[in-house]
Formats: C-alpha cells, sequence, structure tokens
C-alpha cells in the first residue's frame, strides 16, 4: 500500500490554520515494503575516505507564526544568513539548551541548519555520500539548494549519494530543515494543541513519554566516498558448533547485483592473526569458520569478554579486482531462550543493569564521546552487564562500546506510552523497528528487542496491532527474543502473549503506596511470578526506582532522599533473590542510570531524579548500594571472583568475618 504524507509542521500547519504556500510538493512514502538498504557505519579502507562535517553550523529557527517562511522564500538556495537572522549551533547537540532563551528551548516546528565545505577533487571519480547519525524528528536535506534526502523517526541514520550535486571547484553547501513536531502517528507519538498566550494563539506540544523531547542534530554527520561498485550491506549470522568452531554465515550486498561479483572475505582475531579465507562468488555469500572460536561474553561473565574478530570484505568485479574493502567487528555468540531461561552462550543470563537515556546537559541528546567513554567507564565501575536503550535506539558509537565492553543491549525503538492505534501509526511503529534491525542486526552486544514502553496494551485493537509488531519483528530477526517493558495489569493486557521474554515496570513504594517500604518485597514478587504463570514466559524487571535528590538525607528514610533510593532498592533486592530462587526470573534494571531532562512538571525538580548517578554523572549512596549487589551476584552466578578492592572500605577488624557470614 502506498501512502501520501507530507511534512508534520506543514500537516500541522494546515490543522490549525496556517497558510502555507509553497511544500516541496506531495513526498511519497510507502508502507510495509518500506526497507532500508546501505548504511554500513562510514569507515576508512584503501577504497573509502571519510570526512566529519561536524562542528559549528549556522543556525536559525522559523518563526512559530510563520513556519513555511523559509520554504515559501527557498532559504534554501542561498546562504541562510543572507535570508534570517543566524546563530551559532554546535553539531552533534541537541539546539534546546545552547541559548539562553526559552523561545529556543521550547521551540515548536522548523528549524535550520547550514554550513559549508569543500571535497578535494580526487573525489571527482568516486561516489560522495552524505550520512547523518540522526535528526529528531524529521529532516530535509539540500546541496547547493536541491533536495537530496529526506527523513522522519528519530534516533536512526540515513544517507544519500550527492555525487551528481558536488561542486568539485568550489565550495558547496548543506542546508538541513530539522521539524520536531510529533503527532498521533510519529514514533514516539504526541499532540499538538493550539492556545492562548500573551502573544496570542500559539502551537503547543503535548506529549506523555517522561523525557525531554530534544531535537536538533543529534549525532554526526559524514561526507564518505565508495567506489562506483561497492559493498552496500554486509550481514552477519553467527554461531557456535559442537566441536567449539564458530560459524560466520555472511551475506554481502553489492550495489551493482551483478552476478558476475566475486569477493574475498578473511577473518581476523584480535591480535590480528588471519583465521579463515573464503572466497565466494555469484551469491557473495558464505560461511566462515574460526576453530577454536573465542566467544563473545559479557562482562563479569568470562575472565575474557568482549572478545572481537575483525571480517575484511574485498570486493571484485569481472572488470576490477578489490574495487572496494571494507573491515567491520563482530563477536561470536550463541542466544537460545526457554520459557523460563535466557541463555548465551548455553549458559543462564542475569541481566544486572539499568534503564538509561542519551541526555547531559548542555548537549541534551547529543553524541558526546566523553560522556560516553564516562558511562561505560561508570557500568563497569558498578558492575552492570547490561541496559536497554530505554526509549529509542542509541547513538551507533555506543553500540561499538557495547561490543567492545561485552554490556549487553536490549535495544528498543522509540515507540513509548503507544496508545490511539492506528494503520499509519503502525506503518511507522513497524519501519522504526525496520531501521533499527537494519542498523544494529549485527552487534554481539544486541541480545533482545523491546517493541515499546508501556504501550497502552489495555486499549481496544491493541491485541491485533501488537500481534502485527510482534509477527513483524520476528520475521525480520528470529535470532533473537523480543520483550517489552509493560506497565498494564497482566489481567488487562494484551500484548505479553506475543513476547518471548515478559518485562514490566512497576514503582512500588513510589507512585504506588508512596513512602511504604513494608510493601515493596511481597509486591514485585507476586506481580512477577503473576506474570510468568500467566504466560509461562522468563520475565525481567525492567524498571523500579525512586525520584532521589543528591544530598538529601533523612533519618527514617523518606521520599525523595538518598536513604530512601537505597533503601527502597535493598527492598528490591530481596525481591529478586526470591524470585531467583524459583527459577523464571532472569534480571533487574534499575530506573535510572543517571539523572536527565524532562518536560516541566510539577512532579519533576529539574527532571527525572531517579539516576543512581547525578546528570553530571557523580554517584548516589545507591550506587555504591547497587555496586556491592552488582559484583556479588557477578561472583555467585558468573564464578567472577576478581571483585574490586575498594568494594568493602575498612570499618573493623571483624568486618571480614561478618561480610563472610552475610555472603
Ligand atoms: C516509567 C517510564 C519512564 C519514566 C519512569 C518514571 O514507567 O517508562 O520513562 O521516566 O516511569 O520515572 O516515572
Amino acid at each position: 500500500m502506498k501512502k501520501q504524507k507530507i511534512s508534520l509542521t506543514f500537516f500541522l500547519m494546515g490543522f490549525i490554520g496556517y497558510m502555507v504556500n509553497v511544500v516541496f510538493g506531495i513526498m511519497l512514502v510507502s508502507g510495509e515494503d518500506k526497507i532500508t538498504e546501505g548504511l554500513l557505519y562510514p569507515r576508512e579502507s584503501e577504497t573509502r575516505e571519510v570526512r566529519s562535517l561536524d562542528g559549528v553550523w549556522s543556525f536559525a529557527k522559523s518563526d512559530t507564526k510563520q513556519p513555511s517562511e523559509g520554504l515559501r522564500e527557498k532559504w534554501f538556495l542561498k546562504d541562510l544568513a543572507d535570508s534570517t537572522n543566524v546563530i551559532h549551533m554546535p553539531v552533534p547537540s541537541s539546539y534546546n539548551d545552547i541559548v539562553e532563551d526559552a523561545a529556543v528551548r521550547d521551540h515548536v516546528g522548523t528549524v535550520w541548519y547550514e554550513r559549508k565545505f569543500f571535497v578535494p577533487k580526487s573525489w571527482q571519480t568516486q561516489r560522495v555520500w552524505l550520512r547523518f547519525g540522526s535528526v529528531h524528528y524529521e529532516a530535509y536535506v539540500w546541496i547547493n539548494g536541491n533536495l537530496v534526502a529526506r527523513h522522519s523517526i528519530g534516533h536512526l541514520p540515513f544517507e544519500t549519494e550527492i555525487t551528481s550535486h558536488i561542486n568539485y571547484a568550489k565550495e558547496n553547501r548543506v542546508t538541513v530543515l530539522c521539524d520536531n513536531v510529533l503527532l498521533q502517528t510519529t514514533i514516539p507519538q504526541g499532540k499538538i494543541v493550539e492556545q492562548d498566550s500573551d502573544n496570542g494563539r500559539i502551537p503547543i506540544q503535548q506529549y506523555t513519554f517522561d523525557f525531554f523531547n530534544y531535537a536538533g542534530i543529534h549525532r554526526s554527520v559524514h561526507l564518505y566516498t565508495t567506489p562506483n561498485t561497492f559493498i552496500k550491506e554486509i550481514i552477519l549470522d553467527t554461531d557456535v558448533d559442537s566441536e567449539g568452531n564458530g560459524i560466520v554465515g555472511f551475506r554481502i550486498i553489492a550495489n551493482n547485483n551483478d552476478t558476475t561479483n566475486y569477493a574475498k572475505v578473511m577473518i581476523y582475531d584480535r591480535e590480528r592473526n588471519i583465521v579463515d579465507t573464503q572466497a565466494v562468488d555469484g551469491s557473495l555469500t558464505g560461511t566462515a569458520t574460526i576453530r577454536n572460536v573465542k566467544k563473545w561474553w559479557p562482562y563479569l561473565m568470562s575472565s575474557d569478554p568482549a572478545y572481537l574478530y575483525t571480517i575484511e570484505v574485498k570486493l571484485s568485479t569481472r572488470a576490477e579486482e578489490n574495487v572496494d574493502v571494507y573491515r567491520m567487528k563482530f563477536g561470536v555468540r550463541t542466544l537460545k531462550w526457554t520459557n523460563t531461561s535466557f541463555l548465551i552462550n548455553d549458559k543462564p543470563i542475569y541481566f544486572r543493569g539499568f534503564g538509561r537515556h542519551e541526555d547531559s546537559d548542555i548537549r541534551g541528546k547529543g553524541l558526546d564521546f566523553a560522556l560516553l567513554t564516562k558511562d561505560f567507564n561508570l557500568l563497569r565501575w558498578i558492575g552492570a552487564n547490561a541496559y536497554r536503550t530505554s526509549h529509542y535506539p542509541y547513538s551507533e558509537e555506543s553500540m561499538q562500546f557495547a561490543d567492545e565492553h561485552g554490556i549487553m543491549i536490549v535495544d528498543e525503538c522509540p515507540s513509548v506510552d503507544t496508545d490511539n492505534y492506528s494503520n499509519e501509526l503502525l506503518l511507522n511503529h513497524k519501519f522504526s523497528l525496520e531501521q533499527l534491525i537494519h542498523r544494529d542486526r549485527n552487534h554481539p552486544s544486541v541480545v533482545m528487542w523491546s517493541i515499546a514502553n508501556e504501550p497502552r496494551t489495555q486499549k481496544t485493537n491493541a491485541d491485533q496491532y501488537f500481534a502485527e509488531v510482534a509477527r513483524y519483528t520476528k520475521l525480520l530477526d528470529p535470532s533473537r527474543p523480543i520483550t517489552a517493558a509493560i506497565a498494564v495489569h497482566m489481567n488487562s493486557d494484551e500484548l505479553a502473549k506475543y513476547l518471548d521474554i515478559i518485562s514490566f515496570n512497576r514503582y512500588n513504594a513510589w507512585y504506588t503506596n508512596t513512602g511504604r517500604l513494608d510493601m515493596v518485597t511481597n509486591n514485585v514478587v507476586n506481580e512477577a511470578t503473576g506474570w510468568h504463570e500467566k504466560h509461562n514466559k522468563p520475565v525481567l524487571m525492567s524498571e523500579y526506582g525512586a525520584d532521589t535528590v543528591e544530598g538529601l538525607h533523612m533519618l527514617p528514610a523518606y521520599v525523595w532522599s538518598e536513604e530512601f533510593q537505597s533503601q527502597q532498592f535493598s527492598k528490591h533486592f530481596e525481591a529478586f533473590d526470591r524470585l531467583r530462587s524459583s527459577g523464571f526470573f532472569i534480571g533487574e534494571f534499575v530506573w535510572n542510570f543517571a539523572d536527565f531532562k524532562t518536560a516541566q512538571t510539577y512532579t519533576r525538580v529539574g527532571g527525572n531524579k531517579k539516576g543512581v548517578f547525578t546528570r553530571n554523572r557523580q554517584p548516589k549512596a545507591s550506587a555504591h548500594l547497587l555496586r556491592k549487589r552488582y559484583f556479588e551476584l557477578a561472583s555467585e552466578l558468573d564464578n567472577y571472583h576478581t571483585l574490586p578492592t575498594n568494594l568493602y572500605e575498612y570499618t573493623s577488624q571483624n568486618q571480614k568475618q561478618l561480610d563472610r557470614n552475610e555472603l
């Protein structure tokens, strides 16, 4: 089925009665048949060059009352500064917190970005590609005034070939229009309402999800080259045979689809030794074998976790040998699941993890390598082995970090609080999963797909809707289980039956029975047991927690204090240990790794404070408690006995004996 769609804001502006004179015409968006192509992560090789366009771009916010002005006046045809006032804007970054102006922070609708660049003459014989790691939510891209790309759904990459639009002899200009409007049919959903203000009637973006709707060019922008005939995709499927050899199925897709192509595939180990070489032709499909494979293990589940190999693909055509070369890292591990357990390399997984956000001060959701590195250091420090990409796909660079550090990922699509089910929503939801799986399918760290967070699965049509989302996800990737973080009561939920693993979010002693630390443990045990008894599937707790203001201490424990967060965690730990002994409970994820910004409401003091770390990544008291538990679990469950020497502070000579008794 083909569907027609115009840009969100333009649709919206029609909706609220603004005049729109110039749109790009009608953009075609197809439905189920929309399949992502290409998008290999930009990497240099002897046949490819990569250039970053990150840096300081020109930026202009549209006038909320004249959202289509820039299009009507064709700002993309000349320098942005010739049409409107521009300011400096870093890329990658959200634009919201860069300026001391609430109108930018709370802007609804379109903004413009622009920068100039040169390409070397040597690129004239190559294809040139422009790739965005993510623009939130909808993007239109012009090169030298020509519309070259359009993409919607934030948090996911897109690219386009710009070879024929490039000037090799002079400067080039890239212009981006970014639209942050969320509607009932976008993923995630939102709603625009018109309200009276002191400045007249204005559109307000409403949304139910609990994180700030940051917008802008959130991830890196790259130019890269490929030869004329090039490797478009590499799809891996790894396994381990009964003798412990790694089986690496690979499928290479070349852009020309020519059956006379052939390829040489080499597999290197971590020390750069060649461990297998395969020559394939025609279908470019084959299987490599790695003798005595070193499996990819999660952090603290092996003394040598996160072992990665490198696959090198050299594509040749009848006319030219080694026309394109691409290398990428991968891991070999198996996943299996039953109705009580989830196994990696035939060993049961017990998740010790977090729900997280891509969020920090100033840059919002902008990719930042210092932050990324710090976060992974903190994950290791605290002994976590997993996190969920709540509530949208995280950066490709973070997925590479997860592979390298052995952190298992529950990879979530951007559907949050899914409601008001419609066909258009379903198509977009499926497309978000298709783009996500296309992007992340080769990462060993990705062990599960999460198809939604807290969908309203008690509502009319939820059953039918999620039957289809689940079917489609499993069709795209049968090798990983699917889950969703459910908050609806198990008696009214219509989704869990379609999942392989049931995840539930619950805030005992916080949103229910606030402050009652004596009403946590049994409730958690009963709810998890209920889910298992109803559906006969493994269960994990995907969210629990309490808002906590760092430095607020109250004894006896009182909500918002550090004491309360620690004690509320501890009550959950008791529940988790009881559940572990009953055999179907496979993990615990604290909400949240760090404090994060939300929309303004009277329930949030400077944002959501359920972090174990502050927004600035400093530990609250609960972080030290959690660290003890996560390492103790590693020791108990995964035979990991090299505990950090500073896990316990010295208190007395008697302490060791007491600790041992407690363990
Ligand atoms: C939830 C949501 C998460 C919120 C959290 C909270 O259930 O999944 O996005 O931030 O609760 O703190 O309210």
